[in-house]
């Protein structure tokens, strides 16, 4: 068993966004078992895969945890239930909350709930940016590349990425 290190992915774009995924970061730092020993900066990001949507506010925290990567989802699905989030309408649409898996240590998992790393991690500037704020130079289990590479070879195309004005 041991201590695990994973990484999550805070995302909203509908209510109150920033408060969304501040709320949704406390809740998961009150968590028996779960420590939140890292976080990023606070970003406001073009929406990615359904673009006629609002912007999304997004962060990515990193937790220590003796919870199993299962245990963990399990958790971080309760938390978005707890935070209000139904059935998105929309594949890639509005949420009032959304906590991605991206990573856990360096395992590699493909269960029908359950991928990791987060198939997508390595295309999205929105978690790319925020997770190299943390550390870029943790290395992708698939594609045994260093995320601040992976950050530098996503084109720039419609994937805007900015400081979010709460926090400088
Ligand atoms: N989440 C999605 C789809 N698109 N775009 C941005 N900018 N941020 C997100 O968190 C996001 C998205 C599906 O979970
Ligand atoms: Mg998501
Ligand atoms: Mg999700």
């Amino acid at each position: 068993m041991g201590t695990h290190t994973a990484f999550i992915s805070v995302g909203s774009n509908l209510g109150d966004p920033l408060e969304n995924c501040r709320r949704a970061v406390q809740r998961l730092a009150a968590e028996e078992g779960i420590r939140v020993t890292g976080r990023s900066r606070i970003y406001r990001t073009e929406p990615v895969g359904y673009t006629d949507q609002a912007w999304f506010v997004n962060q990515v925290v990193r937790v220590e945890t003796e919870l199993g990567p299962e245990a963990l989802l399990n958790r971080l699905q309760a938390l978005e239930r707890g935070l209000g989030k139904s059935a998105p309408a929309v594949r890639f649409g509005p949420r009032v909350i959304d906590l991605d898996l991206l990573l856990f240590d360096r395992q590699v998992i493909e269960a029908p709930g359950l991928v990791l790393p987060h198939p997508r991690m390595h295309t999205r500037r929105f978690v790319l940016k925020p997770l190299c704020d943390i550390d870029p130079g943790i290395v992708h289990p698939v594609l045994g590349r260093e995320m601040h590479t992976l950050l530098a070879e996503l084109g720039s195309g419609g994937q805007e990425v900015v400081e979010h004005p709460c926090c400088d």
